[in-house]
């Protein structure tokens, strides 16, 4: 009929898709192959459009490869196991498991409805023990290879609720729930060694050519990797010695004292007798002031003299050893030699406590030196023995040596990164496969449970009596979990009671869709030779650090085990901006402000919601909720449908009469703006695609055919449309298609081929101004119209930053020359 109805059109099409399983993954084998990933949602609360675009700019890339002659896999599934569903449950007294299937049910109802085209097949859910079975199966392969241990690390306590919590639950020092200051303890935990592809992980960003330059940085930084030398300082009069981390060695002979952590292990070996009991006092106040701390503050440098003396390795000089509050013990080796002439934070703590300050570089140009600070350039060296008169690269250089050479240090390079602590004390996480045996295992080092009887289930609770955000860990205060046997003696033994950081489920979730069936491995070598890498990968620009670094790693132990060829789990990564709410804050349950997916798809359609989230800007940028313009590409939509439905007749027409005039006209609009949205959908602008589209449906509503020719060339335009567009709106188009003769679905059929003599065209350069000032210029196609020269001037990357923020007040448009944004914050 001629009016356009989503309600009707969408549920139609949705069902056709999934009777005829056209997004089973592996249909093709003889095609090449693409895997399209988002990152998977923790079920919690309900799906709203902020989750929405990061799922559809997958989907549009899966149905744009499927037509491009790619077999896809793209699979969904759910991040289940974690903190928010299990505090929920302490709240309402209802089993985690519970509240997750009833969330995961209306998110993969919503995900329906929105139309994405995911291989449901393959779903998973990493609180099914058919999944972490091999969550547990990697702990203990990764333990046989030395990549997990257990550690003592200072945990944040709060003694009102008896348990560990998350540093982002203490606030100013107190605890969230409780309000009780929380104490930072000593506490054995489970560890991935993860610092030990630190190298590695560095090393292969180079190689990450299609990651947003942001997520490299930020992974660099991540690591941290310094570059310098460890240096051996001896006590005076003891055979202790004091290591040092130096990334200006070309300093040495400026360092006027040594300082030590508060609670580093040599100082009760060196402290003598008399100064014992403050330098005790000290650390013991230390450790209260940083367990009280907030999270970023930096405390006031405190230190104290040990009495300690150590011998400079280079003059012999005697140098006091201080322990102070600004070197930390778990960076380098937790002691510094202070250089207070070219340190600021040791000129600083040097004048504070009246300590000696010996300048030893000076500036190589002779510039003249800042009196009350420290220079901390590098320069040429004065007063430095055999060195003085060598530049500071150089001196670094032959130091290091010097020290190799003399058995008391030489060159080191130190991270930033640590290992990955992942125990949970808590009951909604995947429980850790080992038992712990006093006969066999008086240390306590922990025994694995045996392959054969892995999973270690979760088991059923009483959740009130379990649940309850206090005391030992939830799985503590069920017997029948905790007493086991012990797989070496038979005896009595203990299960580990902690449970995994949720980190871990995700850290190989993407392999597991490869065969999520298999119960012989994670996945079949054969099923990994087939789809990794992962070749684009969606998802938030907050996981840049922690997930994206955990599963590279992850991903490289794989390697090695043989499980996969590839060392680097993600070909292409897209990180994409945030959704920002009607009132411009970000879309969340938090401020009350989500849009739900449903609401949009009964008033306007799934495809209108599609296409104005594809419309409203670049993928990586954030973009703003405007009711409005749902609307308008509703109507947009509507416009095509009409144009289509209005010259149905021509549907029998053959595409290829000899076209003149305006039937030529017609082809050339078409085929150029296949060609323009064929290349914005490559380079995923889809926003661009979507402007294109709508200029040439700007182009086509106005024209009446009046020749078969003419007819023809309408009808060819109109199936190009339907096909181009059907990766965002593919319920219109697939509507559209099949009035106009297909007999499958577009995503059974191949993308249209423009014909390249159709699309030669002269170009323009357009100057982008914003306020007036000129920011950039854009070349164009010649007859590109207002709305899509503007696209293409907002996604220019030197015009990009100006608008961000900014409200488009208004838009000069001179056509062939410039743009003028007229904008204001
Ligand atoms: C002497 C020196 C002289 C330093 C100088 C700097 C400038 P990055 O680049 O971050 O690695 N340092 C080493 N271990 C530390 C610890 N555990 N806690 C606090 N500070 C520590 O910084 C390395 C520098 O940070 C090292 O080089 C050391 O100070 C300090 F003119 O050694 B430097
Ligand atoms: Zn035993």
């Amino acid at each position: 009929q001629e009016r356009y109805e989503p309600q009707t059109i969408e549920p139609k099409w949705q069902d056709r898709w999934e009777a005829e399983g056209l997004f089973a993954a592996g249909r093709r084998g003889d095609l090449p192959k693409k895997y399209v990933l988002e990152m998977f949602p923790y079920p919690s609360g309900a799906l709203h459009m902020g989750h929405v675009r990061n799922y559809l700019l997958g989907d549009v890339i899966a149905r744009y490869s499927r037509m491009k002659g790619f077999d896809v896999l793209h699979p969904m599934g759910w991040d289940a196991l974690g903190l928010p569903a299990e505090n929920a449950a302490i709240k309402d007294k209802r089993h985690p498991a519970e509240r997750t299937r009833e969330n995961v049910r209306s998110f993969k109802a919503e995900m329906k409805r929105v139309g994405f085209s995911y291989d449901w097949s393959r779903e998973i859910s990493t609180d099914d023990p058919a999944y972490y079975k091999w969550s547990q199966w990697f702990f203990l392969k990764f333990r046989e290879r030395g990549l997990v241990y257990r550690r003592m690390a200072h945990v944040n306590w709060c003694p009102g609720c008896q348990t560990v919590i998350a540093n982002e639950q203490v606030k100013d020092g107190l605890c969230e729930r409780s309000s009780d200051p929380v104490v930072i303890k000593q506490m054995a935990e489970w560890a991935f060694r993860i610092t030990e592809y630190s190298e590695r992980l560095l090393r292969n960003l180079d190689e990450l050519k299609d990651w947003p330059e942001e997520v490299v940085k930020k992974q660099r930084n991540w690591i941290g990797k310094s570059e310098g030398a460890e240096l051996d300082f001896a006590v005076d009069g003891s055979s202790e010695k004091v290591r040092v981390f130096t990334t200006r060695a070309d300093t040495v002979f400026g360092c006027t004292y040594v300082v030590v952590a508060p609670d580093h292990p040599m100082l009760a070996a060196i402290v003598p007798a008399d100064r014992r009991e403050a330098v005790t006092a000290f650390a013991a106040d230390q450790a209260r002031k940083a367990a009280t701390k907030g999270r970023d503050e930096e405390l006031p440098k405190e230190g104290v003299d040990t009495g300690a003396r150590a011998v400079h390795p280079f003059t012999g000089a005697k140098l006091p050893i201080w322990a102070a509050n600004f070197v930390v013990s778990d960076y380098g080796t937790g002691a510094v030699m202070s250089v207070p002439a070219h340190d600021e934070r040791d000129f600083e703590f040097a004048t504070l406590y009246g300590l000696p300050i010996v300048r030893v570089i000076r500036p190589a140009d002779g510039a003249a030196l800042p009196a009350d600070a420290a220079f901390t350039e590098d320069g040429v060296l004065e007063n430095s023995g055999p060195y003085t008169g060598q530049t500071s690269p150089d001196a670094r250089k032959a130091i290091a040596a010097a020290a190799k050479e003399g058995g008391f240090g030489g060159p080191s390079v130190t991270y930033r990164q640590r290992d990955w602590g992942i125990s949970r004390q808590r009951y909604w996480g995947t429980p850790i496969p080992i038992v712990y045996c006093e006969a066999c295992d008086p240390a306590g080092e922990g025994i694995a449970v045996p392959y054969d009887q892995l999973p270690v289930e979760l088991p059923e609770i009483d959740v009130a009596a379990v649940l309850t955000g206090r005391g030992e860990p939830p799985l503590a205060k069920v017997p029948s979990f905790v007493n086991t046997t012990c797989p070496g003696c038979g005896g009595p033994a203990r299960r580990e009671v902690e449970t995994m950081d949720t980190f871990v489920d995700s850290s190989w979730y993407f392999a597991r869709y490869l065969d999520p069936k298999n119960d012989e491995l994670p996945f079949s070598r054969s099923s990994a030779d087939r789809w990794l890498p992962v070749d684009v990968y969606v998802g938030g620009p907050e996981h840049s650090t922690m997930h994206l670094l955990y599963f590279r790693f992850w991903t490289m132990v794989m390697q090695e085990m043989g499980l996969c060829a590839e060392e680097e789990p993600v070909k292409r990564l897209v990180t994409q901006g945030i959704v920002n709410g009607p009132d411009g804050r970000k879309m969340s349950k938090r401020w009350g402000n989500v849009v739900a997916p449903a609401t949009i798809v009964d008033r306007y359609g799934a495809d209108a919601a599609r296409t104005f989230t594809m419309f409203a800007g670049p993928p990586d940028r954030d973009i703003q909720w405007s009711d409005e313009q749902v609307e308008g590409s509703a109507r947009f939509l509507q416009r095509i449908w009409r144009l289509a439905y209005r010259h149905r007749d021509s549907a029998g027409l053959p595409g290829d009469l000899p076209a003149d005039g305006r039937s030529l006209e017609i082809r050339r609009a078409a085929h150029k703006t296949l060609r323009r949205v064929t290349e914005d959908l490559e380079r995923l602008s889809f926003n661009t695609a979507v402007a294109r589209a709508m200029e040439l449906v700007n182009f086509l509503t106005p024209v009446e055919p009046e020749t078969d020719a003419e007819r023809a060339a309408m009808a060819e335009a109109i199936r190009l449309l339907a096909a181009m567009l059907s990766p965002i709106a593919p319920h219109l188009a697939e509507e559209i298609a099949e009035v106009y003769g297909a007999t499958r679905s577009l995503q059974a059929t191949e993308w249209p081929a423009y014909d390249p003599a159709l699309t030669e065209e002269d170009t323009r350069v357009y100057a982008v101004q914003v306020n007036g000032k000129l920011r950039g210029e854009v070349a164009i196609r010649a007859d590109a119209g207002e709305d899509e020269v503007k696209a293409a001037a907002q996604a220019d990357a030197k015009v990009a930053p100006h608008l961000a923020g900014m409200t488009v007040r208004k838009v000069i448009f001179v056509k062939g020359r410039l743009v003028n944004f007229v904008v204001s914050p």
